[in-house]
């Protein structure tokens, strides 16, 4: 049994940014795993990885790349189940590279991409949650609580801002 959620990422390098997917998610209960697999310096070994992984029960994947990221693409080609891509910084055009190769592919074969960088990692993880929410109750009502405890948060820093005259 493999997890609900794969996490691959094109480099060790990525696991900064990464790292959040698996942040997210295990605040929303969802499992997760999480593995290096390049779409170009190990290519076999990715496709491998993703179709015995949804032979055994994954249901979601994250991909994140930088540079000419293809993993989200690839790993589209090698199964049926959701991917979601992650452009990462980092290349010669900061991410924009990234994102223009995960938002490419051709008709047939999606990935949904999401934004760049750390806010890119933390919505995916949110997107996988609300995927699978669509089948568990428990899970989507934790998605709601979520929703609401950040919608909190705003109005806190709302409120702790000093009204006027209070800039002195
Ligand atoms: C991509 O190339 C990886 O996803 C990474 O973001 C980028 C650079 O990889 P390293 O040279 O840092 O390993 O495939």
């Amino acid at each position: 049994m493999s997890a609900t959620v794969m996490v691959l990422m094109g480099s060790a390098n990525d696991w900064d940014v990464m790292r959040e997917v698996g942040v997210e998610l295990a605040k929303l209960g969802v499992d997760w795993e999480a593995h290096v697999a390049s779409a170009h310096r190990s290519l076999d070994r990715t496709v491998t990885l993703v179709r015995k992984a949804e032979g055994a029960g994954t249901k979601v994947f994250v991909c994140g790349a930088g540079m000419a990221a293809h993993l989200a693409g690839v790993v589209a080609g090698a199964t049926v189940r959701p991917v979601i891509g992650v452009p990462l910084p980092g290349g010669v055009a900061d991410g924009l590279d990234a994102l223009l190769s995960t938002v490419q592919m051709p008709g047939g074969v999606p990935v949904a991409a999401v934004s760049v960088g750390k806010a890119g990692a933390r919505n995916a993880a949110v997107l996988a949650a609300q995927m699978l929410a669509l089948g568990d109750a428990a899970l989507a009502e934790r998605l709601a609580g979520a929703r609401a405890t950040q919608a909190q948060a705003v109005e806190e820093a709302d409120a702790a801002l000093p009204r006027g005259g209070g800039w002195a």
